[in-house]
């Protein structure tokens, strides 16, 4: 199965991929995360992706597709796969399909969880308090919510034309939205 997590920053995307990930016995993978552990090495990669992160705006589409190409190459990708964070502009989605269309494989489904800016920005509040992420401060997720509305929701029409996005409220609890999501993948054992 190959499953894209959609959603604005705080919309929850990482939690509950890395809890279908758990449940399906697949890898997810976070091109936040990525491109976190590029920055902690200290790569040249990573130099260029710090200052765009710590600014809130999208790391240029060439670098981020360099490290996922990579990424899916790993043995753990073979038979399935769960992607937060990417794609995150109609180019990125472009450039999924043509990766996925080489080895003869395409997108199952896409989850689009659905928040409001209020609930999304109060979350991520709670995390810049708790973990310290130099991305999470006030200004910067007002501009990274500001990217997602201008450059990632024009994403939603691209898939939902296609027939691949289940729309998932995701202001419950972190077990609500994991039972909508395994709902609407019609999981085994899924209320
Ligand atoms: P990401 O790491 O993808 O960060 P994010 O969009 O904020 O989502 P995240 O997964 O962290 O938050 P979640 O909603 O799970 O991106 C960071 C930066 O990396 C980007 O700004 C960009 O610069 C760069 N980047 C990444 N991918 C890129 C790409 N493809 N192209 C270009 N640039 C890219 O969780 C948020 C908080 O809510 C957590 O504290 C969590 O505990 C909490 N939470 C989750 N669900 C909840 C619930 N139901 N109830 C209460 N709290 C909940």
């Amino acid at each position: 199965m190959i499953v894209v997590f959609l959603g604005p920053p705080g919309s929850g995307k990482g939690t509950q991929a890395a809890r279908l990930s758990a449940r399906l016995g697949i890898s997810a993978i976070s091109t936040g995360d990525l491109l976190r552990q590029a920055v902690a090495r200290g790569t040249a990669l990573g130099e260029k992706a710090r200052v765009v992160m710590e600014r809130g705006e999208l790391v240029p589409d060439e670098l981020v597709e360099g490290v996922l190409r990579e990424r899916l190459t790993e043995a753990d990708c073979r038979d399935g796969f769960l992607l937060d964070g990417y794609p995150r502009n109609v180019a990125q989605a472009e450039a999924l399909d043509a990766i996925l269309g080489s080895t003869g494989r395409g997108l199952d489904r896409v989850i689009n969880i659905l928040v409001s800016e209020k609930v999304a920005v109060a979350r991520l509040a709670g995390r810049a308090r708790s973990e310290r992420r130099a991305d999470d401060d006030p200004e910067t997720v007002r501009e990274r919510q500001r990217v997602y509305r201008e450059k990632t929701s024009r994403l939603v029409e691209y898939y939902r034309s296609r027939g691949l996005i289940v729309d998932i409220p995701g202001e419950g609890t972190v077990d609500e939205v994991s039972s909508a999501i395994e709902n609407a993948l019609k999981l085994p054992g899924a209320a």
